[in-house]
C-alpha cells in the first residue's frame, strides 16, 4: 500500500461537478435518508409512469427481494435516444473506430441512432420477438451491437450478450440457459488484424438448441457463411426495408434489461439479472459522476460490450446523459501498441477508461508510442477490472495522463451494475492502487472472513461486504432465484458479499486484495477455476484436474492446471498442446492455461477435498509457506508436485 497521494488540482475541482465538500455533503446525505436521496436523483431519466415507492429491499437470507422505483414505468431505449433528439438529433452519439485504421471510423449521430435501433426493433419484431422474449448477442465490437442492445429494450426484451471470444459450446449453454428465440451475429468478427468466424461458430452452437432457434445476421466483412434456409435472416436486407419507427414499450421498473453470464465458483456460470430503472439511473449517474463527463466530452471505454462494463459505460451509462460514446473494434497493440493513443488523439478523446491489463502490456513496449501522440485532449483516465500496481498507476498517470489528469480507479461487478468504489475526480485525493472510498449510497463494511463480524476499526483487513442495497444492483440469478441468494447473501447474514478480499488503510480508503473464493481474474476477466476443470476432466485422457491462478506480470493472474492422466497416458508435450487447443474449443482462448502441470496425484484431504491452498503455493513457487499439510490423504504428493515444478524451471 503507497502512502503518496495525488489530490484533484484546485483548477480541476473548481470544475468539477463534484468536489471535496460536495462529496461529503451528498455521501452523508446519501447514507442518512437514501429513500429521499434516490427519490432525487431517480430523476434523472425520463419515466412514462413517476414511481412512488422508491426502495423496497429485504437482505434476509430466505427472504431476499430488491425493488427500486418498483410502481414507475418507462423504456430504457427511449431514455438513451428519443429524449435527446430535440437538443441533440445532430450530435454524435456513437463514435466508431474500425480494427483497421485504414477503414473509415464513422459517426453516429442520435438521429441516426434512433432510425437503426428502430429499424432493428422492427426487425425482431416481425421475427416474432416480443416482451419478456430472450435475444443472445454474438457480435463483433460494431454499432450493430448497440442497435440491438437497445432494439431489445425498445421492443421490451431480454438481451444476453455473449462475448466473441467464447466457443460455440459456451454460446449453446447461454443460448439454452435463457431459452432465446433469437441469436444475433455477425459473419466475422476482426480484432488485431485477425477475424474470428462468427457464424460458423453459431452455427455450431445452434446444433445443440432448439431448431425453434432464429438466428439473425449481421453482414460486417463480407466473409463466406453457410445459411440455413427459414432459421438464418439477413439482418441488412432486413433493415433496409424496415420502418426507421417503432414506438417503445412502457416497462416497468422492475422489468429485467438484460442477463450477463458469469463465472462464480462452481462449473455453471450465472445469469446475472438487471432490471430496468434502477440500473440505468445509477450507471448514467456514475457515468456522469466518476468521470466527471460534461456535455460534449467525448467518452471512451476500451472494453467489449460482452463484459459488464461494456453494457454500463460504452452504452447504457453514456447514452443515457447524451454523451458522444466511443466504441473500438479492435485492440490496443495493433497495427501496434501506440493504436490507443492514436486513436485518443484522433477522437480527441476526454475520458479514456481501460484495464490494468491493457496498461501493463503497452507499459511493457516503451513510451515512445505514447509520446508521439497529441494526448492533450484527456481530463480523466480510469481503469478496471481488477486491483492496478502501483507501477502500472505511475506510468499510466505519467505518460498518459501527464501528470495532470486524476485517475479513478474504479471497483465494481457485473453484479453491482455500476462503480461502487471509486475516487471522484475533483473530490478524493488518490493513491495510486486503491479503489479509495465508496460511491453515494454505498456503505462498505470490512468482516471478520470466519466469524463475519464487522471490523469497526478504521484499519482493518478482512472480506468486502455491502451494507444495503443501490439501485444498479443485480436482482437475481436468471431462473435460479436460491443461488442467488445462496451465493451472495448466505454466508454473511444481513449483507451483500463481493467475495473480493480488502484492507482499509488509516484514511478509510480500501484496497482489494483480489478473490477469496475460487475465481481468478485473468487480463481482467473472470473465470472460474471449476469452469477451466470441468472442461480438462471431461477429455478422455484427463482423469482429474485442479485449476488455480498464480501471479502474471501481464495478464494480473494466469492459469495453472495440474493434470492426472488416466492409467497408461503417456504425458508429451503433444498431449500438452492438445489439451490447450480442448480448453480453448470447450470455453474459449481466454480459459487456455498458460501451464499445465502433470500431477501424478493431486493433495487431498481424507474427506477428498482438493487443498487448493497447497496448489497456489506450488503455483507461486512459494514452498516456504505450504501450512499445514498433516491432514492430507497422502503428504507425499506434495513433494513430488513440488519436484516436478521445479525441474519445469
Ligand atoms: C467490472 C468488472 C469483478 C471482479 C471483482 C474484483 C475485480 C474489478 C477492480 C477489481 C480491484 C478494481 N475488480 N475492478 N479489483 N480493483 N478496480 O470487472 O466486473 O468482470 O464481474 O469482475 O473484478 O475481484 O470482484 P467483473
Amino acid at each position: 500500500m503507497s502512502d503518496t497521494t495525488y489530490p484533484p488540482s484546485a483548477e480541476f475541482a473548481s470544475n468539477a461537478h463534484v468536489d471535496a465538500a460536495k462529496y461529503k455533503e451528498m455521501y452523508a446525505a446519501s447514507i442518512n435518508d437514501p429513500v429521499a436521496f434516490w427519490g432525487e436523483h431517480g430523476k434523472r431519466i425520463d419515466w412514462i409512469k413517476p414511481y412512488t415507492r422508491v426502495k423496497d429491499v429485504n437482505y434476509d437470507f430466505g427472504n431476499v427481494s430488491i425493488k427500486w422505483f418498483e410502481d414507475g414505468t418507462l423504456n430504457v431505449a427511449a431514455n438513451c435516444i428519443d429524449r435527446h433528439l430535440e437538443a441533440r438529433g445532430d450530435s454524435t452519439a456513437i463514435i466508431w473506430e474500425p480494427d483497421n485504421p485504414e477503414d473509415a471510423a464513422q459517426h453516429i449521430t442520435y438521429r441516426e441512432l434512433y432510425e437503426n435501433t428502430c429499424r432493428m426493433a422492427n426487425v425482431l419484431k416481425d421475427m416474432g420477438v416480443g416482451r419478456g422474449d430472450r435475444v443472445v448477442l454474438y457480435l463483433p465490437m460494431i454499432p450493430e451491437a448497440a442497435y440491438a442492445m437497445l432494439a431489445c429494450a425498445r421492443i421490451g426484451a431480454i438481451h444476453s450478450i455473449v462475448f466473441a471470444g467464447f466457443s460455440p459450446d459456451a454460446l449453446s449453454a447461454r443460448i439454452n440457459g435463457c431459452q432465446a428465440k433469437v441469436v444475433i451475429t455477425a459473419d466475422e468478427a476482426p480484432r488485431g488484424g485477425r477475424k474470428t468466424a462468427l457464424k460458423s461458430n453459431t452455427d455450431a452452437a445452434l446444433l445443440h438448441c432448439s431448431d425453434k432457434v432464429k438466428c439473425l445476421v449481421v453482414k460486417h466483412t463480407g466473409g463466406q457463411t453457410t445459411w440455413i434456409e427459414g432459421r438464418d435472416h439477413d439482418y441488412n436486407a432486413l433493415a433496409s426495408e424496415a420502418a426507421t419507427d417503432c414506438p417503445p414499450e412502457e416497462m416497468n421498473a422492475e422489468d429485467p434489461l438484460f442477463i450477463l453470464y458469469t463465472s462464480g465458483s462452481t462449473g455453471q456460470p450465472k445469469g446475472v439479472v438487471h432490471t430496468s430503472g434502477g440500473y440505468l439511473v445509477y450507471a448514467a449517474m456514475t457515468q456522469e459522476l466518476v468521470f466527471d463527463y460534461h456535455e460534449g466530452d467525448v467518452f471512451w471505454c476500451t472494453a467489449d460490450v460482452g463484459w459488464v462494463t461494456g453494457h454500463s459505460y460504452i452504452v447504457y451509462g453514456p447514452l443515457a446523459n447524451g454523451a458522444t460514446t466511443l466504441m473500438f473494434e479492435g485492440v490496443p497493440t495493433y497495427p501496434d501498441a501506440s493504436r490507443f493513443w492514436q486513436v485518443c488523439e484522433k477522437h480527441k478523446v476526454n475520458q479514456f477508461y481501460t484495464a490494468p491489463t491493457a496498461i501493463r502490456a503497452l507499459m511493457g513496449q516503451g513510451t515512445e508510442y505514447v509520446s508521439k501522440c497529441d494526448l492533450s485532449s484527456l481530463k480523466v483516465l480510469g481503469t478496471v477490472g481488477e486491483p492496478i500496481n502501483p507501477e502500472a498507476w505511475n506510468w499510466y498517470n505519467d505518460n498518459v495522463g501527464q501528470g495532470r489528469c486524476p485517475i479513478v480507479d474504479t471497483w465494481w461487478q457485473t453484479e453491482t451494475g455500476g462503480h461502487l468504489l471509486t475516487p471522484l475526480p475533483g473530490a478524493i485525493p488518490t493513491k495510486p492502487g486503491s479503489a479509495t472510498l465508496p460511491f453515494f449510497g454505498i456503505e462498505p463494511v470490512v468482516l471478520e472472513p470466519e466469524s463475519g463480524k464487522e471490523i469497526t476499526d478504521t484499519e482493518a483487513s478482512g472480506v468486502l461486504a455491502l451494507k444495503d442495497s443501490w439501485p444498479g444492483q443485480m436482482r437475481t440469478v436468471w431462473g435460479d432465484h436460491e443461488r442467488f441468494e445462496a451465493t451472495y447473501f448466505q454466508q454473511y447474514k444481513g449483507y451483500y458479499f463481493s467475495g473480493d478480499g480488502c484492507k482499509r488503510d488509516a484514511d478509510g480508503y480500501y484496497w482489494i486484495t483480489g478473490r477469496v473464493d475460487d475465481v481468478i481474474n485473468v487480463s481482467g476477466h473472470r473465470m472460474g477455476t471449476a469452469e477451466v476443470e470441468s472442461a480438462l476432466v471431461a477429455h478422455a485422457k484427463v482423469a482429474e484436474a485442479a485449476v488455480v491462478g498464480y501471479p502474471h506480470n501481464i495478464k494480473g493472474q494466469g492459469i495453472y492446471a495440474y493434470v492426472t492422466l488416466m492409467n497408461d497416458v503417456e504425458p508429451t508435450e503433444e498431449l500438452r498442446k492438445e489439451l490447450e487447443t480442448w480448453v480453448r474449443t470447450e470455453i474459449g482462448p481466454i480459459a487456455k492455461p498458460d501451464l499445465i502441470q502433470w500431477a501424478p496425484g493431486l493433495p487431498k484431504t481424507r474427506s477428498g477435498k482438493i487443498m487448493r491452498r497447497i496448489l497456489r503455493k506450488i503455483a507461486e513457487d512459494d514452498y516456504g509457506a505450504l501450512g499445514d499439510t498433516s491432514t492430507l490423504a497422502d503428504p507425499g504428493v506434495v513433494d513430488e508436485l513440488i519436484e516436478n515444478r521445479m525441474n519445469r524451471g
